[in-house]
């Protein structure tokens, strides 16, 4: 059974669960909103669902019920590669179903007849100042395309009807993901390598051919293999994925929510923390003149960051309570690849002291690194040392599972996002507080 196939199995098979849920338990109470929730952005409520991926404290990630170890081992990989094929890891996230190498290979065949940059984004991208920041770029090329939307013309053409959604939302899903490896690596071409470019290999892989229209050797295509992979999802409540589910909930189609769930990404807080830690570790080390620090001296640093109200870039998450499994997954590839880097020497010292210091503190909830604390050091160490670009190598992995997301979206017929404001005479009110 081909992927369109499958996905539409599995949806007609999910869509009495959430009928049923609709009718017969609207009613249920779920979750509390207190003040401290709708002041402190939402925090914690209870109000999305996703079958993608789920976060659990403890835990972290599990993408369709599979932890990060488990996906990096069960997963078919190219030959000779260390991490698996992405398009393997998108039949997962679509379908919720493992994939078998005939499945891989469908996915590698349809994304590579779908994969061509149309000339008109590679015009877009020229007309653009060079020093315009890569993630506007990135998501200005994406809604550029908007113009071939297959769900935005068929909804135009008078036809639309709710049952069928789901399927021009997935044939927009597979013209554009295949194209996004070509635009981050022309966006990076562009404004860092003198706007020379490397065409597209038609026998590579996603993140191999990723690394190779990049111009960087081995084993950079299982580093982009493993970064998008990681990057994929992080349940919806985050703001890259609620952004792009909040804006297909008008009916609007994926260039346009993915564009906008991108310019969401592109914030400080969301997508630019990794940047944020190389910055941080590469201040020490021009205080350092180069050398490692010892234990001693680094706890120093970290204590004259605390003391001056910063926050210590890497660690800490609203939602995890332990070690980021997609931190782990980076530091043992650090570990085999690249253990000598002096960078990596950083990143493992501070693994070593901070987690202690932040626990002294007393408010920190979770003292432990995320996924932002390792990304940047390995890209560094393969010659990506542009910061502003390390976004857009998020946002690429991001589209796996944001998209996955709003094809189930459709599938399962959720409608337009609406929540409830009130005015702070009306909260102060029903907090008592008046
Ligand atoms: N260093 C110093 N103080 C920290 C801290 C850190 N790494 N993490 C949390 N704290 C402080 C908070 O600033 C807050 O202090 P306050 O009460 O004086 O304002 C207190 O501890 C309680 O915060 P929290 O409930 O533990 O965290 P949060 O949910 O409010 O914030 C996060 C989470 C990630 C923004 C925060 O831990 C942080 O700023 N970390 C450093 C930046 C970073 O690594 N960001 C990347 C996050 C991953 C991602 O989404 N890409």
């Amino acid at each position: 059974m081909g992927i369109k196939e499958k996905l539409y199995e599995k949806i007609q098979a999910h869509r009495p669960r959430i009928t049923r849920l609709y009718k017969e338990f609207a009613d249920k109470v779920i979750d509390d909103v207190t003040v401290y929730k709708i002041i402190a952005g939402m925090r914690g409520i209870k109000a999305l669902i996703t079958d993608i991926s789920y976060l659990d404290p403890y835990e972290g990630i599990r993408f369709r019920g599979y932890t990060i170890p488990e996906v990096m081992e069960k997963l078919p990989k190219p030959e000779g590669a260390e991490m698996p094929y992405v398009e393997g890891h998108f039949y997962l996230l679509l379908t919720g179903d493992l994939p078998t190498e005939k499945d891989v290979e469908e996915v590698f065949t349809e994304w590579k007849k779908r994969e061509q940059l149309p000339q008109y984004v590679i015009d877009t991208l020229k007309a653009m100042p060079r020093d315009t920041h890569p993630m506007t770029m990135f998501a200005a090329g994406i809604l550029a395309m908007q113009r071939d939307s297959k769900f935005a013309k068929w909804y135009a053409s008078g036809q639309f009807n709710k049952m069928d959604a789901w399927d021009y939302m997935y044939e927009d899903v597979m013209d554009l993901l295949p194209k996004l490896p070509l635009l981050g690596a022309y966006i990076y071409r562009m404004k860092y390598k003198g706007d020379t470019h490397i065409p597209s290999d038609p026998n590579l892989d996603f993140g191999g051919n990723f690394a190779h229209m990049m111009g960087i050797d081995k084993p950079y295509d299982d580093v982009a293999r493993m970064y998008f992979i990681l990057h994929s999802d992080h349940e919806s409540g985050n703001v890259s994925a609620h952004t792009t589910h909040l804006v297909a909930s008008a009916l609007s189609d994926i260039y346009y929510s993915y564009a906008a769930g991108m310019c969401g990404l592109a914030g400080p807080l969301h997508g630019l923390a990794n940047q944020e830690v190389l910055r941080w570790i590469q201040g020490v080390m021009d205080k350092m003149g180069g050398k490692i620090p010892t234990k001693e001296e680094m706890e120093k640093f970290i204590w004259d960051t605390l003391n001056s109200g910063q926050v210590v870039p890497g660690f800490g998450h609203a939602v995890l309570r332990k070690t980021d499994p997609r931190y782990m997954a980076q530091r043992e590839f650090a570990l085999k690849h690249l253990p000598d880097d002096p960078i990596f020497k950083y990143v493992d010292l501070m693994f070593q002291v901070v987690p202690p210091i932040l626990q002294q503190l007393g408010k920190v909830k979770n003292p432990w690194p995320n996924v932002d604390a390792h990304s940047g050091c390995i890209q560094w160490h393969y010659g990506v040392r542009e910061y502003d670009f390390y976004t857009v190598l998020f946002g690429i992995g991001r589209a796996l599972g944001v998209t996955a997301n709003i094809v189930w979206d459709r599938g399962l017929g959720y409608q337009i996002e609406r929540p409830k404001s009130i005015t702070t005479d009306m909260l102060e009110e029903l907090a008592g507080a008046k």
